[in-house]
């Protein structure tokens, strides 16, 4: 029986190019010299789509693909697929929620004490002797006890805000409303003004045109000199332009992002920056998370061309 084409828009690890490969016969579209003469020549015979959170599948892919019934994203973030594109034709969409969001979370907390704590710098200050040279290394702020938000409680922003809980920190959140899994955190509907409560703001909320520059300049002068943005969802949540402003001017304190417009191509200002952790949208980055993610990337496929129901269905 002929394997379904697939096209395949970015590289996974080894561990699942050899199953993909097993199961369907694959097209690498991030190979391809002339990527848009590639999938004229591909596209008529596409019949699945696997992407990656941050690469997804614009109109002009979906359309060169007429035979196109499903789209497996190798994420939890799916705004980058032309939702809308899809839904004129009836295409399925799927993620990889659930097996990625402790290892999101974990990081986000982690982005929070390196960078509060200053670990990075403390890491420098032996290698480089100057522990041995000039003393002691410069006092940092804690964590414990102070003040966090979480924009956006899902499931990620819960494990990110049930992981603050460890810390003894005060806890509200935003979100479209007051979440009955939340009843020992304070729910504050304007991110304006849970900015202006907390010392830490998390941004954990899923990317969307709705949710585009929703941590703008108000909200990143609510949280203030003293405050620290950390973002593990989307660059598209924030206006970047704003956050590169405050962190030049110290209207705020610092940054810690996993995240960037024009990734991995970030704006050179942020390498300028002495008050910012930088991350390579690795949160989900761990062998045990990205073999999950694989697996589910195939078993959607492998459902929808089984005529089986989706695992982890979007659309
Ligand atoms: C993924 C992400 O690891 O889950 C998402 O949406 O952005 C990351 O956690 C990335 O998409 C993999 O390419």
């Amino acid at each position: 029986m002929t394997k379904p084409h697939i096209l395949q828009v970015g590289p996974y690890p080894q561990w699942d190019e050899e199953p993909l490969n097993a199961a369907f016969d694959v097209h690498r579209y991030f190979d391809a010299a002339d990527k848009a003469a590639f999938l004229q020549t591909v596209g008529p015979q596409i019949r699945g789509i696997a992407t990656r959170g941050e690469l997804g599948a614009n109109r002009a892919m979906i359309q060169a693909c007429p035979k196109l019934e499903v789209i497996s994203v190798y994420g939890v973030g799916f705004d980058a697929v032309d939702l809308e594109a899809c839904r004129e034709r009836g295409i399925r969409v799927t993620n990889t929620p659930d097996v990625l969001t402790n290892d999101v979370a974990d990081l986000g907390l982690a982005m929070m004490l390196c960078l509060s704590r200053g670990m990075i710098g403390a890491e420098t200050w032996v290698r480089d002797g100057s522990w041995a040279a000039k003393g002691l290394y410069p006092l940092k702020r804690r964590v414990w006890g102070r003040r966090a938000g979480v924009l956006g409680l899902g499931r990620i922003g819960f494990e990110v805000a049930k992981r603050l809980k460890g810390f003894d920190m005060q806890i509200s959140y935003s979100d479209t409303g007051p979440k009955d899994y939340a009843s020992d955190m304070t729910f504050v509907a304007d991110p304006v003004e849970l900015a202006s409560g907390c010392d830490f703001l998390f941004v954990t909320l899923a990317a969307s045109a709705a949710t585009r520059h929703i941590v703008g300049e108000k909200v990143i002068a609510a949280l203030g000199a003293e405050g620290m943005l950390i973002n593990i969802s989307r660059a598209s949540n924030i206006d970047e332009e704003a956050l590169l402003s405050a962190l030049e001017t110290g209207k705020l304190g610092s940054a810690a992002l996993d995240v960037f417009e024009g990734e991995p191509k970030l704006n050179p200002r942020f390498l300028a920056l002495d008050n910012v952790l930088l991350q390579p949208h690795h949160a989900s980055g761990t062998i045990e998370t990205r073999q999950a993610m694989g697996k589910l990337v195939r078993d959607n496929l492998m459902a929808h061309f089984a005529g089986q129901p989706l695992l982890t269905p979007v659309l």
